[in-house]
């Protein structure tokens, strides 16, 4: 499969690339960390979204490239945020298949150890759907992993089925609202009704609460009326070049 080839040659090229969205703590403003998001920098197309092959390459064995990849750049890179004195944390999308994989927890071990990155500072998230489809499956998975000290925050949140006697039951630290409804919530009763309740629910399972795709300063100010914790979205800034993101962080301070 082409596709496949190409892609693991594009990461031993460094083609596969990270760009990071600021995550910013609503109370005092202060920016805590990161979401990284992965790019592919294609000589043919251009930037390529993780939309247009993370679900491709699901199906293979490299999705478990991907995140070591990954892996390797993100705690490369609180390792030197960390030696500057810049304490920022960082989030790593999973996909399902990088859970299952068998040596999974080994991988995220090992890398931690490698780097010498305090676990707290790195965050899994990973899509309430995903978890929920197979909880029997993820659940000892997710506590393992939570044993390791790394941070868990179930992401889309509102967008899956999820049972709330298992929600509680998972070793979670964190909920992000789907951006669907934070676009929504200016605008209409219903979305603003389900943020609302998502923030009080999280709150009153003892998670921390972050909104996802905050696009206008109205949003942000019910957000911070509402108590939610954490945001995240084009307002503040769009996902960026580490480069870019430090220039960002320094324009702000
Ligand atoms: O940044 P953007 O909107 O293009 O991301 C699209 C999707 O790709 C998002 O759902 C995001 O969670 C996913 N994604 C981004 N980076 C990674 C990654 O490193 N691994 C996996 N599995 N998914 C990712
Ligand atoms: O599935 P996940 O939540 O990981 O997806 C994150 C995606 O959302 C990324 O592709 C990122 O580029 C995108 N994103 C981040 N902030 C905003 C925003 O404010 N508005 C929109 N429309 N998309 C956003
Ligand atoms: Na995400
Ligand atoms: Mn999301």
């Amino acid at each position: 499969f082409q596709l496949v080839t190409q892609f693991r040659q594009a990461v031993e090229q460094g083609d596969i690339v990270v760009h990071y969205q600021p995550k910013v703590r609503l109370s005092d403003d202060e920016v805590i960390g990161a979401e990284a998001l992965v790019r592919w920098s294609h000589p043919e197309f251009g930037l390529v979204s993780p939309a247009e092959f993370v679900e491709a390459i699901e199906t293979t064995g490299s999705i478990e490239i991907l995140l070591e990849h990954v892996l390797d750049i993100v705690l490369a890179q609180i390792q030197a945020w960390t030696a500057r004195d810049r304490r920022l944390s960082v989030s790593v999308n999973l996909s399902m298949r990088n859970l299952l994989a068998e040596r999974f927890l080994e991988t995220v071990a090992g890398q931690l150890e490698r780097y010498g990155v305090p676990p707290e500072l790195l965050l899994f998230e990973i899509t309430e759907s995903s978890v929920m489809a197979r909880p029997e499956v993820s659940l000892p998975v997710l506590r393992d992993l939570a044993n390791l000290g790394v941070q868990l925050s179930v992401d889309d949140f509102g967008t899956g089925y999820s049972s709330l006697a298992y929600l509680r039951r998972l070793p979670i630290d964190e909920m992000k609202i789907d951006k669907s409804f934070v676009q929504g919530m200016a605008t209409d009763m219903g979305d603003h009704a389900i943020v609302k309740a998502i923030v009080e629910l999280a709150h009153n399972l003892g998670l921390v609460v972050v909104a996802e795709g905050v696009e206008g300063a109205e949003t942000k100010t019910m957000l911070e009326k509402m108590g939610c914790d954490q945001m995240q979205g084009f307002l503040l800034s769009r996902p960026l070049p580490v480069d870019k993101f430090e220039t960002w962080l320094k324009t702000r301070a």
